[in-house]
C-alpha cells in the first residue's frame, strides 16, 4: 500500500463552487446523480494555465454517465477514481455531471452509504464520500450542497435546512461550505423526539432526535445534554448554532461513537438511548460527553475544518478538550480530571510506549482510519490544555476568538492554530510545536534539596525513542507545583513552572522548614513523573494536599507501590496503605465520587505497564492473583467501614442520572465489590434483586461474577433483556470481562456460538471480542488461547469491516512487555494475520506496525 506523507501535500487543482446531488434509493441499485461546479484553483498555476488534470476519487461505483458542460466524457474510472485530462477541461469554471449506481445493502464496511435494519445512512469521514460518487474527497475542498432524496421511506434527511418535501421526496440545502466528509443522508421509518432551542441572537432552532419506533422514550437525556451543550458553547466560547434545524439520528450498526455531519449528527444508538432501567451512570455521562463533542464540532471541525488528514488533531484534540471542560462544568472538575487521566494513561500512554506510537500530528500514514487514536484525540486535548495553562485563561479566550474570526470557512493547519496563539500573546511557540510533531511520553525525573530556608526542585526530562524518531529534543513542559508545610498547611499555592531545558532547577526561598512538594498538580502535562517518594510522604499528600488530582495521585502511587511489592517480592499488603484507604472511605467531607475513584485499584494492565517501565517482566497471571489478594485484604481490613458506607450511600427515591446521585452509587458500588469478597455474595444478591436501575444491577452482577457466582442472575438478566440489543451487549461483555483467567477464552468462544451473536454488528462484535482484550489475565493466558481467538475473529471480520477489525487488532500492541513465551505466541498470531490473503489496507498497516 502507498504511504501518504504530510511533506507531499499539494493544494487541490480545482475548487468546488457548489454541489447538487440527487439520490434515488434502492437497496442494491441506488442511483446518485451529481452536478458539481468546478473552477481552477488560483493557488495552482498549472490549473490556471489549463495544464492540470482533474482527479476525482471514486471507489466501488458503477459509472453510468459523466459529462462536462453537457459533453459526455469518454474517460473510464480506475479502481480508485476518475482522471479527466487537462485537455478535456474548459479554461474557466465548468460543470461536471455524473450518474453512478451503488449497492448500500451489500456495504458491510459501514463506510459510504449503507443500510442498518432497513434504514439508509452514511458515514463519510474520513474517506467514505468516494464510495457515494466521484468527487475530490479531501477536506480542503469545501462547498455548499443541495440534496434531493427520492424514496418511499417516510423520513428523508440530509445536511442543512429542509427546503421542500412531498410524497416520496425531500430536498435539503446546506449553505455552509463543507468538505465531503461532513455530508450525510438518512432515510428510514423513524420517529422524532423533538424540542427547540433559541440561540442568544434569537434564532429558533428545531431539535430532533430520530430513532426507531419504540425508542422515543429513551431520548430525553440526550436532548437535555444537547440543549446544555448549545448554551455552554455560547457562554464559554461565544459560539452560536447556525442553521434552523439540528438533527441527530441513532443507528444500530456504526463503526465508532458518533459523527458530526453538518446539521445531521449520526450516532451509534449506544450513545443516544438511555433510560434508568437500561443505561448505567457511566452510560449517561458518556452520552452527555459525546452529544457535546459532536455538537461542539459545529465550530471546531465544521466551520473550521482540517486542510488534510494529518491535521486531524486540529479538530479532534480541540473538540475533546472542549467536551472535557463541558463535562467538568456539568459535573465535577476534580473527578472528571482524574477520570480523563485514567483513560489517558490506560490508552494513550500505552500507545506511546509501544510499536503504534505516533505524534499527535502524524507525518505519514497508509490508512487514515488507523489514526483516530488516543494520541490524536486524548493527547491532542492535553496539548490544548497545556497551551491554555501556559498562556492563561484570558489569552486563551482571545486566541480562540481570533482563530474563529481568522479561519471561519477555511481548512486550517496546526501552523495556523499556533500562529493565532503567537499573534494573540506574542509568545514564540516553536518549541511548543514539538508536542505535535514528536511521539512518546516524556519522563520527568524530580529530585530536590533544602538548605537555609531555600527549597530547590531539580527537573530532568527524557523521552525514549519511538518508531522512526530516535532523537527527542526537550519540550516545554508546564509543571504545576505547590508546597506544603510538614503540619499540612499549604505554604506555596499552585505555581506553574515552565520547563524548557533537558535539565532545570527551580528555587523557592523564605521557607521555615523543608516542605513536602506536590508535583504536577491537576496533571498539568502528559508526562510520567519519576521521584523517589516514601510511603509516608504519599500518605501525607493523600491526607493533606489541596489539589484533588494530586491527592488522588498520592493514593494511586501508594496502591501501585503496594501492588508492585506484592507481585515482585511476595510482600503482604502494607497496613499503612489499608489505613489510608480507610481514612478516605470514612471522610464524609470528600465527594463520594472522589472516594470511589480512590478506592479503585490500578487495573491489571496498568500494573503490567508499571512493572514493565520499572524493568520487570510482568506476569499477567501473577498480577491478577496478587491484585485479587489485595482486594480481599482491603475487604477484611475495612469490613466495618465498607458496610457503613454501603448503607450510608444508598440513594433514596427514583433514579436520577445527575453527578451527585451517580457519585453516591459509585461509592456504594465500590463498597459492594469489596464486601462481596467476604460475605459470599449476600449483599450483591439482595442488591440485584431490588435494583430498579441498570447501574445497581450491573454493580451487583459484576461483583458476583468476580467471585465465581451470578449464574442465576445472569439467567434472569437474559430473560428480561433478550430483545434489547444494547442491554444484551452488556450481558455479553460481563461474562468475558469478569471471567476467571482460565475460563475467559472458553466463555468468549461459547458466546460467539450463540445465534444472537450478530458479529457483523460492531457493538456486538466489540462486546465479546473487545472484552477479551480488556480481561488482562484472560487475554494473556499462558495457553495462548485468547490470542488465537482474537486473531481468528480479526481474520474473519476484516473482509467485511476492515475499520473495526483494525481497531481491535491494537490489543496486540503490548506484546514486547511480556516473557519470551507470550511474545512468541503473539508474534505467531501477528504473522498468521499478516499471511492472510487479501488483507485490508487497514489491518495490514496495523499488523505491520506492530510487527516492527
Ligand atoms: N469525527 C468522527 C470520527 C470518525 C468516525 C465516526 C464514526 C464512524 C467512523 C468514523 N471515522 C472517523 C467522530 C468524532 O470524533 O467526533
Ligand atoms: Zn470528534
Amino acid at each position: 500500500p502507498r504511504t501518504i506523507r504530510l511533506a507531499e501535500y499539494t493544494p487541490p487543482s480545482h475548487l468546488v463552487e457548489g454541489v447538487e446531488l440527487q439520490f434515488t434509493l434502492a437497496p442494491r441499485t441506488t442511483r446518485v446523480r451529481s452536478a458539481i461546479r468546478f473552477r481552477p484553483n488560483p493557488a495552482r498555476p498549472d490549473a490556471v494555465a489549463g495544464t492540470a488534470d482533474l482527479r476525482l476519487d471514486g471507489e466501488a461505483l458503477t459509472l453510468i454517465r459523466a459529462a462536462i458542460d453537457g459533453t459526455v466524457l469518454a474517460a473510464a474510472p480506475d479502481a480508485t477514481g476518475l482522471t479527466i485530462p487537462a485537455a478535456a477541461l474548459p479554461a474557466g469554471p465548468f460543470l461536471f455531471e455524473a450518474e453512478v449506481e451503488i449497492a448500500p445493502e451489500t456495504n458491510t464496511a459501514l463506510e459510504g452509504l449503507y443500510m442498518s435494519k432497513g434504514m439508509y445512512c452514511t458515514q463519510c469521514e474520513a474517506e467514505g464520500f468516494r464510495k457515494i460518487t466521484f468527487y475530490p474527497d479531501r477536506p480542503d475542498v469545501m462547498a455548499p450542497f443541495k440534496v434531493r432524496i427520492e424514496s418511499d421511506l417516510p423520513v428523508l434527511l440530509s445536511n442543512g435546512d429542509a427546503v421542500g418535501q412531498g410524497p416520496g421526496w425531500a430536498e435539503w440545502h446546506d449553505p455552509w461550505p463543507k468538505p465531503a466528509y461532513l455530508f450525510a443522508l438518512v432515510a428510514g421509518d423513524l420517529v422524532a423526539h423533538s424540542d427547540r432551542f433559541t440561540t442568544r441572537s434569537g434564532r429558533e432552532v428545531a431539535l430532533n432526535i430520530w430513532v426507531r419506533r419504540g425508542d422515543e422514550d429513551r431520548c430525553a437525556y440526550a436532548m437535555d445534554a444537547l440543549k446544555r451543550s448549545m448554551k455552554w458553547d455560547e457562554d464559554t466560547y461565544g459560539r452560536e448554532y447556525d442553521l434552523d434545524v439540528f438533527n441527530i439520528v441513532a443507528v444500530d450498526d456504526f463503526n465508532m461513537g458518533a459523527m458530526e455531519n453538518k446539521g445531521l449528527n449520526i450516532f451509534n444508538s449506544k450513545y443516544v438511548l438511555a433510560s434508568p432501567e437500561t443505561a448505567t451512570d457511566d452510560d449517561f455521562a458518556r452520552i452527555e460527553a459525546i452529544i457535546a463533542h459532536e455538537y461542539f464540532h459545529n465550530w471546531t471541525g465544521n466551520r473550521i475544518t482540517c486542510r488534510d488528514w494529518f491535521q486531524l488533531c486540529l479538530k479532534e484534540g480541540l473538540t475533546v478538550f472542549r467536551d472535557q471542560s463541558f463535562s467538568g462544568d456539568m459535573r465535577s472538575h476534580a473527578v472528571k480530571r482524574i477520570e480523563d487521566v485514567l483513560t489517558l494513561r490506560a490508552r494513550q500512554f500505552r500507545e506511546d510506549a509501544g510499536p503504534l506510537a505516533h505524534p499527535v500530528r502524524p507525518a505519514s500514514y497508509q490508512e487514515i482510519n488507523n489514526f483516530y487514536t488516543a494520541t490524536v484525540y486524548e493527547k491532542g486535548a492535553e496539548v490544548i490544555g497545556m497551551l491554555k495553562r501556559l498562556v492563561g485563561d484570558e489569552a486563551y479566550r482571545r486566541a480562540l476568538d481570533l482563530y474563529f474570526e481568522r479561519h471561519d470557512g477555511e481548512a486550517a493547519t496546526i501552523e495556523d492554530w499556533l500562529k493565532v496563539f503567537e499573534d494573540a500573546t506574542g509568545r514564540d511557540l516553536t518549541q511548543f510545536k514539538r508536542w505535535y510533531t514528536d511521539a512518546g511520553t516524556p519522563h520527568l525525573r524530580v529530585t530536590d534539596d533544602y538548605r537555609d530556608g531555600t527549597y530547590v526542585l531539580h527537573l530532568e526530562q527524557q523521552t525514549l525513542p519511538t518508531p522512526g524518531q530516535p532523537e527527542k529534543p526537550p519540550r516545554v513542559i508546564p509543571v504545576a507545583v505547590g508546597l506544603l508545610n510538614p503540619n499540612g498547611d499549604e505554604v506555596l499555592p499552585t505555581r506553574v513552572l515552565e520547563m524548557t531545558e533537558a535539565r532545570q532547577s527551580f528555587s523557592f526561598e523564605g521557607l521555615s522548614a523543608r516542605p513536602v512538594p506536590s508535583i504536577l498538580r491537576g496533571f498539568s502535562a502528559p508526562v510520567i513523573v519519576e521521584r523517589e517518594t516514601s510511603a509516608e510522604e504519599r500518605a501525607f499528600l493523600l491526607a493533606h494536599d489541596t489539589d484533588p488530582f494530586s491527592r488522588w495521585e498520592a493514593g494511586r502511587g501508594l496502591a501501585k507501590e503496594v501492588l508492585v511489592r506484592m507481585v515482585t517480592e511476595g510482600a503482604d499488603p502494607a497496613p499503612g496503605f489499608l489505613e489510608g484507604l480507610g481514612a478516605i472511605l470514612r471522610d464524609d467531607s470528600l465527594d463520594p465520587a472522589f472516594r470511589a475513584l480512590t478506592l479503585r485499584l490500578p487495573s491489571e494492565d496498568d500494573m503490567a505497564q508499571t512493572l514493565h517501565a520499572a524493568g520487570h517482566v510482568p506476569d499477567p497471571t501473577r498480577i491478577h492473583v496478587r491484585r485479587e489478594a489485595l482486594i480481599e485484604a482491603i475487604a477484611r481490613h475495612l469490613a466495618g467501614a465498607l458496610g457503613a458506607t454501603y448503607s450510608a450511600m444508598s440513594v433514596p427515591g427514583p433514579y436520577t442520572p445527575d453527578a451527585g446521585a451517580a457519585g453516591k452509587r459509585a461509592l456504594r458500588g465500590a463498597a459492594l465489590a469489596y464486601l462481596t469478597r467476604i460475605d459470599g455474595g449476600a449483599a450483591a444478591k439482595v442488591q440485584y434483586g431490588v435494583a430498579d436501575n441498570m447501574t445497581e444491577a450491573l454493580q451487583a452482577l459484576s461483583a458476583l461474577l468476580d467471585i465465581g457466582q451470578g449464574a442465576a442472575e445472569l439467567a434472569s438478566f437474559e430473560a428480561r433483556w433478550r430483545d434489547d440489543a444494547l442491554v444484551m451487549d452488556k450481558w455479553f461483555t460481563l461474562q468475558v470481562l469478569h471471567a476467571a483467567p482460565d475460563d475467559c477464552a472458553a466463555n468468549a468462544r461459547a458466546l460467539t456460538e450463540r445465534s444472537d451473536f450478530d458479529w457483523k454488528n460492531p457493538n456486538r462484535f466489540r462486546s465479546v471480542i473487545g472484552a477479551i482484550a480488556a480481561n488482562a489475565a484472560g487475554f494473556h493466558h499462558p495457553s495462548g488461547d485468547s490470542y488465537r481467538f482474537l486473531a481468528d475473529w480479526l481474520i474473519r471480520l476484516d473482509p467485511l469491516n476492515p475499520q473495526t477489525a483494525a481497531r481491535l487488532s491494537a490489543a496486540f500492541d503490548s506484546w514486547a512487555r511480556y516473557d519470551a513465551d507470550r511474545q512468541g505466541l503473539i508474534r505467531d498470531q501477528l504473522a498468521r494475520i499478516a499471511a492472510t490473503p487479501g488483507l485490508s489496507r487497514d489491518l495490514s498497516e496495523m499488523i505491520s506496525r506492530m510487527r516492527g
